[in-house]
């Protein structure tokens, strides 16, 4: 069974009012996620250690192996694109519903230091990579950056709930250079912060 590219859960003009234009979602979604999709597929096919595989699986198994680092990237893109979308709402970006709004009170203090944790670690990422909130094993929420594909299911610091695409392909046409004022937006404008929550079990 080959790997799929999702429609998208809502129009690629749904963002545009909110700081995220048709064109980015139509390369993003379109080119970008799709390349990872196809390129994985192309690796699974040839490789029968990854057949009958779920995407978790190859995720965890291809993390820091130096001979399936090809395997990662493609794997660990199509797992964060897959959260992304859905990490983002036309109609309820930036809205905060309650029982997310207290675990963040009692884990971070307050939802503003909350989206500056989040902004510091998504400015701070060096070159591509992605920054999340977590869930940690510990039961707490988190913020955490990783670079390039990588994942906290990779790295195993925590369940995922939100994830924030910070390769220049998820904010040029939108921001050009400037990454902080994406990550504002973002925060305040785009994240879905109903879809973490109901990712916190
Ligand atoms: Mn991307």
């Amino acid at each position: 069974m080959a790997f799929e590219l999702p429609a998208l859960p809502y129009a690629k003009s749904a963002l545009a009012p909110h700081g995220m234009c048709e064109e980015t979602l139509e390369l993003h979604h379109g080119k970008h996620h799709q390349a990872y999709v196809t390129a994985l597929n192309g690796f699974v096919e040839k490789n029968a250690d990854l057949q009958g595989k779920s995407l978790d699986d190859i995720v965890k198994m291809a993390y820091n192996k130096p001979d399936l680092a090809g395997v990662f990237n493609q794997a660990g893109q199509h797992w964060n694109h897959l959260l992304f979308w859905p990490s983002m709402s036309p109609t309820d970006g930036g809205k905060m519903p309650a029982k997310l709004e207290k675990k963040i009170v009692e884990d971070f203090g307050s939802v503003d230091d909350f989206k500056s944790a989040f902004k510091t670690a998504a400015t701070g990422q060096f070159g591509s990579g992605w920054a999340w909130l977590i869930l940690t094993p510990a039961g707490r929420l988190g913020v955490t950056k990783t670079p390039n594909g990588v994942n906290p299911l990779a790295t195993g610091e925590g369940k995922a709930l939100l994830g924030i695409d910070v390769w220049e392909h998820s904010y040029y046409l939108d921001f050009r250079n400037r990454r902080p004022d994406y990550v504002q937006n973002w925060l305040d404008k785009l994240a879905h912060y109903a879809h973490a929550e109901s990712l916190m079990g």
